[in-house]
């Protein structure tokens, strides 16, 4: 059972361009299995937030690798849409099935607690990637972004892309949902320091595009002098590309969007988007199942480990150094 709290590195490196800033929070993973051990003949199972997401797909392909390469039998699935009542009954479907571990992002903070109480009563072990649930006693590992803090980077990127003054709004999934609520807490935190700007209430689109894409017009259309948008995670990003390109507004009102999936370094190109801020689910992928491999063969777990974040913009979007933080479509 793990008992440290998140245990993270933090440096802010910046990157010298006016808008190119990188965070890394790089992991502290003491104890971390390179075990030597095989895990036995254990078998690891993977239900992500929306199977069809790259930055689900990304994590996926190298939680599988890394389960190859350590000798543990893998398989994934995951929710067809960010809704719990979709994600519901695959994480049920686990208790039947009562694999050694399983590594799960959930879509709600609390509704699916109940479900994962009673695979880890089971026996399972169970690591939370990304996403969390606020019980404590879930999980013997948690790995993710440090959400909060990749919330003030992309605060202080929009501001600074803003001149430092008009009205910033934030779109995001729903609420409940622990990392983008992560992201929103650290960006409205970050944005008070910012006398100039005024931040318009959140909307939230269910983490559909076309949502995001009349929510971001219909606040133009309120909001003469809105000046940028922080979009939380890739759908809402994409939406909001589409609104302002379809308001003839691409460029003019300032985007900082969560991730790196392909449609979103095609924006950031177009400069629809200026400032990505990537995460990395390979390295949460490949951490999860270290920790769970650790956890079968007896070995110390961490509790709590915080991957890298880098934010990416046009003119450094070329450095082979942050181009491997782009989220791939498929493995
Ligand atoms: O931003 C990621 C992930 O971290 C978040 O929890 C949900 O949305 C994404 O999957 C991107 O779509």
């Amino acid at each position: 059972m793990g008992t440290t709290a998140r245990d993270n590195t933090r440096a802010l490196l910046a990157l010298g361009a006016a808008a190119a800033l990188a965070l890394t929070l790089s992991s502290c993973s003491s104890g971390s299995g390179s075990s030597g051990g095989s895990g036995g003949a254990k078998n690891i199972t993977l239900i992500t937030g929306v199977k069809s997401d790259p930055f689900y797909i990304t994590m996926t392909c190298a939680a599988q690798a890394e389960a190859k390469a350590k000798g543990v039998g893998f398989t994934a699935d995951g929710s067809a849409q960010w809704d719990v009542s979709v994600q519901r009954p695959l994480i049920d479907s686990v208790a039947a099935a009562k694999p050694a571990g399983l590594l799960v992002s959930p879509v709600d903070t609390t509704a699916l607690t109940p479900s994962l109480k009673q695979i880890q009563n089971a026996g399972t072990k169970i690591g939370l990637v990304d996403t969390s649930v606020t019980d404590p006693s879930i999980g013997i590992t948690r790995i993710s972004s440090d959400n909060v803090k990749g919330g003030q980077v992309a605060a202080d990127a929009l501001a600074k892309q803003m001149g430092e003054k008009g009205s910033v709004i934030v779109i995001s999934v729903k609420p409940g949902v622990s990392t983008t609520d992560d992201r929103i807490k650290g960006f409205t935190q970050e944005m008070a320091k910012y006398p100039g700007i005024s931040v318009i209430p959140t909307l939230y689109d269910n983490d559909l595009p076309a949502t995001a894409a009349s929510q971001i017009q219909s606040t133009l259309a309120a909001h003469p002098d809105l000046g940028g948008v922080f979009a939380g995670n890739t759908n809402t990003a994409q939406g909001i590309a589409t609104g302002l390109k379809q308001a003839g507004k691409q460029g003019a009102v300032k985007v900082v969007a969560f991730d790196a999936e392909p449609d979103e370094v095609t924006a950031l190109k177009a400069n629809t988007i200026q400032v990505l801020v990537a995460q990395d689910p390979a390295a949460i992928g490949t951490q999860a199942v270290d920790q769970l491999v650790a956890a079968f063969d007896g070995k110390p777990v961490t509790a709590s480990i915080g991957t890298t974040m880098v934010a990416i913009t046009q003119q450094n979007m070329n450095d082979p150094a942050v181009s491997k933080y782009f989220y791939k479509a498929a493995c």
